[in-house]
């Protein structure tokens, strides 16, 4: 179909094999790309017949593809959703056809949970607040204003909404913290930097950069390194992910702190399709494993980061 590609129109899992269509955000930063990787991999040693489709960070591709997987009757649907509303006609398409479904990464806003067997990803409001409750310590003892800027992800996603609110939730403690530009960089390099440079020409003076993925943490730094000023120096620099390229700035000291948001849901994402295929219950939500890196914590494992 036009758009996304919609995977191949392969029969079904003749020879027993379990099939799962998966319905892709995109590839829009290291994350994704990693987080793709996993999932192909994984589906290949669990020998399970993958149907993949890249939406190309679009929801009306996203639903193509849910709706072509329920045409191909596909055993079991997973799907990363690229923004929290808009999925409950669809689903409840796939609940008519009896195909369960599973969220990976990102959440939806859909009130009947009955749509999706089990949501594997992460705390995204939690990831928030690790970053705030960083910048709070960071800055004990210290009285004078303190001038954020905001790269924020992509509009409505669960990972952009929910990353704002804890991060907002943990600074608003103390007055000192002050949010003066928040703006979307789509989660992307190109636009983390050409927002950063509208930020660097109106803002007089700016502390603190909190960049909700790597990838506009990166973009970033280009434009703060371009303006004649040191990342993680001149503006502190907090991200979320850990990604290998923000791990490599990070333990070079250009960025101060990165929040790790794993993707490597694969190999939890097959078991989870064989019990909810064998119909085993499953539990309602599954959180992923993660942790968060200072400069030294990134220089003593960065060899061995899978992603
Ligand atoms: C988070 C994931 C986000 C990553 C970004 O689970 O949805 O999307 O933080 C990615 O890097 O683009």
């Amino acid at each position: 179909g036009c758009g996304g590609d919609d995977g191949d129109s392969g029969s079904g899992g003749g020879d027993g094999k379990l099939v799962l269509g998966f319905s892709q955000v995109g590839a829009e930063s290291g994350w994704r790309t990693a987080n793709t990787k996993s999932i192909q991999e994984s589906a290949a040693s669990a020998g399970v017949e993958l149907k993949f489709s890249d939406a190309q960070g679009k929801q009306e591709n996203q639903i193509k593809a849910i709706r072509n997987f329920i045409t191909q009757r596909v055993d079991v649907i997973a799907f990363s959703p690229v923004v929290e509303s808009g999925w409950d006609t669809v689903l409840k398409e796939a609940k008519d056809a009896n195909i369960p479904v599973i969220l990976t990464d990102r959440a939806v806003d859909s009130q009947d949970t009955s749509l999706y067997k089990t949501f594997i990803g992460s705390d995204f409001v939690l990831e928030g607040k690790k970053a705030g409750e960083w910048l709070v310590k960071d800055y004990t003892g210290k009285t004078d204003p303190v001038n954020i800027v905001e790269l924020q992800g992509t509009p409505g996603a669960a990972p952009a909404n929910d990353r704002k609110a804890g991060f907002a939730d943990v600074i608003k403690a103390d007055p000192k913290f002050k949010v003066v530009a928040s703006q979307t960089g789509q989660f992307t390099r190109t636009d983390g930097k050409q927002v950063m440079e509208t930020f660097l020409k109106a803002q007089p003076k700016i502390d603190v950069l909190y960049a909700h993925n790597d990838d506009m943490g990166l973009g970033a730094i280009e434009a703060i390194e371009a303006a004649g000023k040191k990342p993680g120096t001149d503006i502190k620099i907090i991200t979320v992910d850990a990604v290998k390229d923000g791990m490599t700035a990070l333990s070079e000291g250009k960025i101060n702190y990165i929040v790790e948001c794993s993707p490597l849901l694969g190999p939890q994402l097959m078991d989870l399709a064989k019990k909810v295929k064998a119909g085993e219950t499953v539990p309602q939500r599954v959180l992923t494993e993660e942790t968060t890196f200072t400069p030294e914590q990134a220089k003593a494992v960065l060899a061995e980061r899978k992603y």
